[in-house]
């Protein structure tokens, strides 16, 4: 699928603005085929629970209805119509006036329907989607619901972050010409200094015939030119995609008579793991930078642009080189930036939570077996496998992302783990043999317990010695994350990059005695941790948790959400930031 782009051939109507909102048990049945009453409207993209001051709208469970009228160009005669939803969280069913034109499953990838016969160029039309935020085993993240004494339905789930739900991105109208471009995959490969070669394929909506590619660099200059719908373009002393330093070509596509035109940036750059390190452009690459969320007050996991550009902004000034998308994919404005401005991404899928029986051993819980027939299942895997496809099918093209994160956090030391993710590692290569395959390995799960490790390129490691474990005492904790490190490092040839170290710090909470909560705390435990990376040559990257605090639900210990940002949920540093711009500065000129 190809994300919606203006080009010569292609227009776009955006559908963001306020929408016509109803809960289910307020929208009476079949509400696709009437006016809703308009009680409530709510804005695209945001998420629901925020907007309004209704508890029963924040934990609302079940379905929820977005409605507006769409007015439809006079000038659009003659081209194919297409409804896309970038996302519909966590499920979206979408109607044109009375008729069901898409479903989808999975919150955060996008989905839509070509209307062309449904609706008339100069006339108007209504659209409804339906959002259903229910988690189940059957999808990705999973979840339980469950019915309280007084008949209330409630969520359980076990990710770490809100539950956040509705049309979080935009919602487009956008034609093409009858005959189109249905897909373009590219994949760069720079043999030397000399020349790189872009290899292509185009997917077209009919035969084949008639598809010409060009590539113009960031002068707009054509560097190289091919027929077909697959093909190589060879480009003489390529300028390459850096991370820092990043270059963008374009690479246009034409099919059919009336000439369908898309404009794909292109960055030329491989990437590749060797033994213990991580190469992009055949060099070495050390991640810095962060875990981070969708998430901001009242919007919720609403895409603002806004916020992004200063999300990059802080990134910028804090000498970070790069974030995971924790713990789904993000709006695809986020890949877009992080290409133009050459920021290094790990893409994951929504696949968290997938572990029943985390710290259960340290709080004394019974366990239960996470990957069985009533838990994490066949539908669950399957879930899973659509939404490495959806991930793929979406972010292929993009130079900033150099690994596929398949998973957050699975009970990979748990019997079933292999059979579960050995199926699921072969389909993330067969769809991309490009891109390094890693998942976040959570602290139950050590160097000798894990039984998933080696089917992935690349360890990426959870660790939380000093706030869960060995709370407050950072003399042993950083022996036991010595320990375990240093037996990764000896068990597995592979570059270990940490995906997750940090604690919460309350902003403004100060103390002579460095204690847990303090910002001094927060200062020391990740000072601790940066010695020992240090010390070890297998450690290519860190990334902190968190970028910024963010909401959760609420919780004997979670204060209106998780505190771990380094940054607080308004975007204002805390102590440590400074801390870590020097680190990270002083490493990006050392290299
Ligand atoms: C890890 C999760 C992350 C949590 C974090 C924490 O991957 O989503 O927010 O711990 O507890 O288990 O702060």
């Amino acid at each position: 699928m190809l994300t919606p782009r203006t080009s010569r051939s292609r227009d776009i109507r955006p559908l963001d603005g306020l929408w016509t909102f109803a809960l289910d048990h307020e929208a009476g049945s079949r509400p696709w085929e009437a006016p809703l009453a308009v009680t409530r409207q709510a804005p695209v993209p945001a998420s629901y629970n925020d907007v309004f001051t209704d508890p029963g709208v924040r934990d609302h469970v079940g379905v929820a209805w977005y409605q507006r009228v769409i007015d439809v160009p006079a000038t659009w005669a003659g081209q194919r119509i297409v409804l896309r939803v970038d996302a519909a969280t966590h499920a979206g069913t979408v109607y044109v006036d009375d008729h069901r034109v898409a479903g989808h499953q999975g919150g955060y990838t996008p989905f839509e329907a070509d209307v062309t016969s449904l609706v008339t160029p100069g006339g108007r039309a209504r659209v409804t989607i339906a959002v259903d935020n229910r988690l189940t085993s059957a999808t990705i993240p999973p979840g339980t619901v469950t019915v309280d004494d007084n008949g209330r339905s409630r969520q359980v789930y076990r990710h770490d972050f809100f539950n956040y739900a509705g049309l979080p991105r935009s919602v487009r109208l956008y034609t093409t010409p009858i005959r189109h471009l249905t897909d373009i995959t590219v994949h760069t490969a720079a043999a030397d200094e000399r020349t790189a070669t872009v290899a292509y394929t185009v997917g077209t909506s009919g035969e084949p015939d008639g598809v010409a590619v060009r590539l113009r660099d960031e002068a707009g200059a054509v560097v190289a030119t091919a027929q077909g719908a697959t093909g190589e373009l060879h480009v003489a002393r390529p300028r390459l995609w850096r991370p820092g330093a990043p270059y963008l070509y374009v690479l246009e596509a034409r099919y059919g008579d009336d000439g369908d035109t898309y404009e794909l940036p292109v960055g030329i750059r491989t990437v590749e793991v060797r033994g213990q390190e991580f190469l992009i452009n055949g060099e070495p690459f050390y991640f810095t930078g962060f875990g981070k969320h969708e998430d901001s007050a009242i919007r919720g996991k609403g895409h603002d642009d806004a916020l992004m550009v200063h999300d990059f902004e802080l990134m910028r000034w804090i000498g970070a080189n790069s974030f995971r998308t924790s713990h789904y994919p993000y709006a695809e404005e986020w890949l877009d930036y992080a290409d133009r401005h050459g920021i290094v991404v790990i893409d994951e899928t929504a696949a968290v939570g997938l572990h029943l029986n985390m710290a259960a051993g340290r709080l004394g819980y019974a366990t239960r077996p996470t990957f069985s027939p009533d838990a994490m299942n066949d539908a669950t895997r399957d879930a899973h496998a659509q939404a490495i496809r959806e991930l793929i099918a979406r972010d292929k093209n993009h130079p900033s992302v150099v690994m596929w994160c398949i998973a957050n956090e699975p009970a990979s030391a748990e019997q079933g783990a292999r059979e579960y993710f050995e199926p699921l590692v072969a389909l993330t290569r067969g769809l991309d043999d490009t891109r390094p395959v890693t998942f976040a390995n959570q602290g139950d799960a050590r160097y000798d317990t894990d039984r998933i490790a080696d089917l992935f390129d690349v360890v990426c490691l959870n660790r939380y010695f000093g706030w869960y474990a060995d709370t407050g005492d950072l003399g042993a904790a950083e022996a036991h994350l010595e320990e375990e490190l240093r037996g990764w490092a000896a068990a597995y040839d592979k570059p270990i990059v940490f995906t997750e170290y940090g604690v919460d710090t309350l902003s403004g909470l100060h103390s002579v005695l460095p204690g847990p909560w303090s910002e001094e705390y927060q200062i020391d435990f990740l000072e601790m941790y940066h010695r020992v990376f240090d010390r070890i040559p297998a450690v290519t990257g860190e990334q902190i948790w968190n970028f910024a605090d963010f909401q959760t639900t609420s919780g004997v210990h979670r204060v209106d959400g998780n505190k771990k940002g380094v940054f607080t949920r308004d975007r204002r540093p805390k102590s440590v930031a400074r801390v870590l711009k020097e680190r990270w500065t002083a490493m990006r000129a050392a290299r």
